[in-house]
């Protein structure tokens, strides 16, 4: 890359070189996030090389390895499982390279994380499931554990319960694998085979309320159904505003924005600057309703309509360039 006018050491001279390594490599939420690094990194002169993990947490582990071995000046570890990341990510920070984790919680108090809000998304998600459903339901919940934002938005779902007795988990599933939506679509129709009341389900990660919505559709059961979700892409967009479609409503950031955020915060401390320990993204609610009655039928158009959704301010700085 090309240095920067005016930009601190070592941006100035250009030539930066930052690893991206994930554990989820697929799907529109990663490929977006991805995308919006990569905007942020070129707008920064940073050489950007993205290490894809494919859900697997040992060659994850592997290649933050790799990047450290490259000489990298930063790495974003995005997802993955803390276990096995905790002990190379200090050994990153032992060889003077700068660590941000996106959504994996590595309890160092030298690596920020980026999250996006999980606790007002699932809370917000689940108020709109109130507002809509009232106080009482028969639920589905799709949760698989061990990934820091669904653990996180699962502590609202328990809290959201107890406050309300009338809510009740009639069945819990779900899978994050290499075909995320058709497993979950797959385990959907099972549990409405076995409950067949379940009128609302809260399934907080797109590619499990497609996996819902996949399963109602072909159970003929889409108008008995609501799903309540987080977030958004335009193929979900499609999904949601399509006619008769039972996802009623998510919550969510514009992922690219996500994605920048990341490339800023490890950019900051690069330069030696603290971009905060907890760099949190917004979410808002985007509902069924407000897309049809807005003819919105895209992030772009999402974008334009919700300055919130379309940028963040975590994480800037004036020498730090919009992506575009
Ligand atoms: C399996 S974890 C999936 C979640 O990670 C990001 O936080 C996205 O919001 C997605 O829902």
């Amino acid at each position: 890359g090309e240095g920067l006018a005016g930009a601190p050491a070592p941006f100035d001279k250009g030539g930066v070189k930052v690893a991206l390594v994930t554990f989820i490599s697929a799907g529109d939420f990663f490929q977006s996030y991805q995308a919006g690094a990569q905007k942020q990194a070129k707008a920064l002169g940073i050489d950007l090389q993205i290490f894809s993990g494919r859900q697997d947490a040992a060659a994850q582990r592997e290649q933050v390895e790799q990047a450290i071995n490259l000489g990298v000046q930063g790495i974003i570890i995005d997802h993955g499982q803390p276990e096995s990341l905790k002990d190379v990510a200090q050994k990153a920070l032992d060889a003077g390279i700068k660590v941000v984790a996106f959504d994996v919680d590595l309890g160092n108090p030298a690596i920020p994380q980026v999250e996006q809000s999980d606790h007002e998304l699932a809370k917000t998600a689940l108020e709109q499931a109130i507002s809509d459903n009232g106080k009482a339901f028969n639920a589905g919940y799709v949760y698989v554990a061990g990934f820091a934002p669904l653990d996180r938005r699962n502590e609202v779902w328990e809290e959201t319960k107890k406050a309300n007795s009338g809510i009740v988990e009639k069945a819990r599933w779900g899978a994050v694998n290499d075909t995320t939506a058709s497993s979950t679509a797959d385990q959907t129709k099972a549990a409405f085979q076995a409950n067949p009341d379940i009128s609302v389900v809260f399934a907080p990660y797109d590619e499990f309320a497609r996996g819902v919505k996949l399963a109602t559709d072909e159970l003929g059961i889409s108008d008995k159904v609501k799903i309540y979700s987080a977030d958004v892409s335009t193929a979900d967009i499609t999904e949601i505003a399509a006619e008769g479609s039972p996802w009623v409503a998510t919550v969510a950031t514009n992922p690219a924005v996500v994605g920048e955020v990341s490339v800023r915060a490890v950019a900051k401390l690069i330069a030696g600057e603290d971009p905060g320990h907890n760099i949190v993204v917004k979410p808002v609610l985007i509902t069924q309703k407000d897309l049809r009655a807005n003819a919105i039928k895209t992030v772009e158009d999402l974008d334009a309509k919700l300055p919130a959704f379309g940028k963040s301010d975590a994480a800037t700085a004036a020498w730090i360039p919009a992506a575009k």
